[in-house]
Formats: C-alpha cells, structure tokens, sequence
C-alpha cells in the first residue's frame, strides 16, 4: 500500500524505466540564432567556492547517496557523479521550521510528494544516467534539508524507498560570504514553460536558474536520440516501451516559486531538450505534458 500510495502522487506516474527529460515538439528546424554575444570566458562556480572550501562531490548508486552530514549555509557547489546502472538525481528539499525528518518522510509515505508542502524545494543534481556528472551551485540558508531522489526503477518503486532519501544540516559557521558565479545567461522556469535560447553554446558554461511560479519546476536536460524529436520524448513518457529516446545527461532539480540556482553545463554538439516532470498538484499531469518541455541546439 506505500508504494502504491506514493506511486500514485510521484513526479514521474508512468514509472518510466529511465527519467529525463521530455521535450515538446515545436522542433521548428534550427533557429539560426544570434551568435552568442561576446561572453566572457567562462569561469565555472568551481574555482571561486573551491578556495572557499564550498564544492562537495557527492556520489550516487543504486540505491544510497554518498554526501558529506552537513553543510555550511551561504553559496556552495554540488557535484553528484552517477556510479550506479540507473539514472539518479539530488533533490534537496529544505523542511519547513518546525518539521521533522521523521514527520517528512512519514508524509512522504503517505501522500508522495503532497509532502513537498512540509518544505521549499532548493534544486540539486537534476537527473543524469550512469557515468554522469553533474554540478550545481545553491546559495543555502539554515536549516533541515533532505536529500532524495525521486526517479522511480523500472519496477515503479522510486528511489526514495529504495534507500536514496537523507537528512542533511545546513549550518551557518559564520564564513565570509563568496561571490556567485559568473554566468552566460538566465534560464526561466514558469507555469508552464522554458525561457531558454534556442542555440546553446558547446562546452562548459554556467547559468543561473530561476523560477518565476507559481508551482515547483525543474530543469531537466536531455540530449535527444539520433533523428528523435522532442515528441518522441513526451509520447515516450505518456507510453515507455523500449529504451528512452534520449539520455539524461542533467540539469537543475525542483526549486520552488521565487527560489534560484546556478547550472555549469557540459554539452557536446547535438539535439537536446529541456523538460519539466514535476506533477501539476491539482491534476497529477507531469509539467512535461502542461508545455513545459523545450528543444534546444548545442553548436
Ligand atoms: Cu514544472
């Protein structure tokens, strides 16, 4: 009855074998975009918080995380690899005050991500598929955090249950605050859409994310299959059969309303997209479905 209950609720409700990212499928060819204005080079998050001491390297298998008890509030970097044989992702969540871990995970069984109202979402680690990588940059405030990632097995258990749910203490230790990181641009999420270039620059590049709200988005990416459309990916979400017509290769995971992160991307020429899984409260439907997928070129 719990995985039932929590299925019911989940961010991905068809129990995709894989999670990604969904992609709509106004492919209007390649946009010929501007070229990117003259950017300065980039400088990932790394660099500036690694002298400050504020870049964690987390690790993830099936099914547990590997991550440090705490951290110091005030910006920090994030990398989680993937070293396991499903696709993983870190959400961090901070618990409203007052909230317990031991009440949070209580409503989690209960009413799947319903629990989310226990706390705001923060991001981390958007989901990427064995050998990934992906780093991610949130300027934390005190408090009880969890970690859990909510991308469900091929068997319909997300992995929350299956192991891959933690407390973690963010803590003020009084350090002297750090700059952000320089970024090539904003992304935007909003019910119910991506404010995303068309055209991406390959290579590594760092962008501040945003949610504009009302409800919890994420930014999912995916590089899409040879010849593969985003539609592929919402037909393939509404009905998996088969291997996803795409590989997760990161992103940002849920913020809530008016909360915002930095992404450092890697991405390798090609067809990507940009999705949203998280459900829509009222109706279950993932985000994905609502208009909240995006395809993008990376040249
Ligand atoms: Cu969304």
């Amino acid at each position: 009855m719990l995985f039932s209950t929590v299925r019911r609720n989940l961010t991905r409700p068809i129990a995709p074998p894989l999670a990604g990212v969904g992609a709509l499928a106004l492919v209007i060819g390649c946009q010929v975009a501007a070229p990117a204005p003259a950017a300065p080079p980039t400088r990932p998050p790394a660099s500036t918080l690694a002298a400050a001491g504020r870049v964690f390297e987390w690790d993830a298998t099936d099914y547990a995380f590997t991550t440090s008890d705490t951290l110091p509030a005030g910006l920090v970097t994030i990398g989680l690899s993937n070293h396991g044989q499903e696709p993983h992702q870190g959400q961090l969540l901070r618990l409203n005050d007052g909230v317990s871990f031991e009440q949070f995970t209580a409503a989690l069984q209960q009413q799947g991500e319903g629990a989310f109202q226990l706390a705001s979402a923060e991001g981390g680690p958007a989901a990427i598929d064995p050998h990934g990588n992906q780093s991610i940059t949130l300027d934390l405030q005190p408090g009880s955090y969890v970690l859990l990632c909510l991308i469900p097995s091929p068997d319909g258990v997300p992995h929350f249950v299956k192991g891959m749910l933690k407390p973690l203490q963010v803590i003020d230790n009084g350090a002297a605050a750090v700059a952000p990181p320089r970024t090539q641009g904003t992304f935007t999420l909003k019910d119910f859409g991506f404010e995303i270039p068309d055209t991406l620059p390959a290579g590594q590049a760092t962008y501040r994310v945003t949610n504009a709200g009302p409800q919890i988005h994420e930014l999912g990416i995916v590089r899409l299959a040879p010849g593969k459309v985003a539609e592929d990916v919402q037909a393939w979400y509404k009905a998996p059969s088969g291997p996803p017509p795409f590989e997760a290769v990161g992103g940002m995971s849920g913020l809530s309303a008016n909360h915002s992160g930095y992404v450092t991307l890697d991405l390798q020429p090609g067809s990507y997209a940009a999705e949203c899984l998280v459900p829509d409260p009222a109706s279950g439907v993932p985000h994905l479905h609502l208009g909240m997928v995006k395809a993008f070129t990376v040249r």
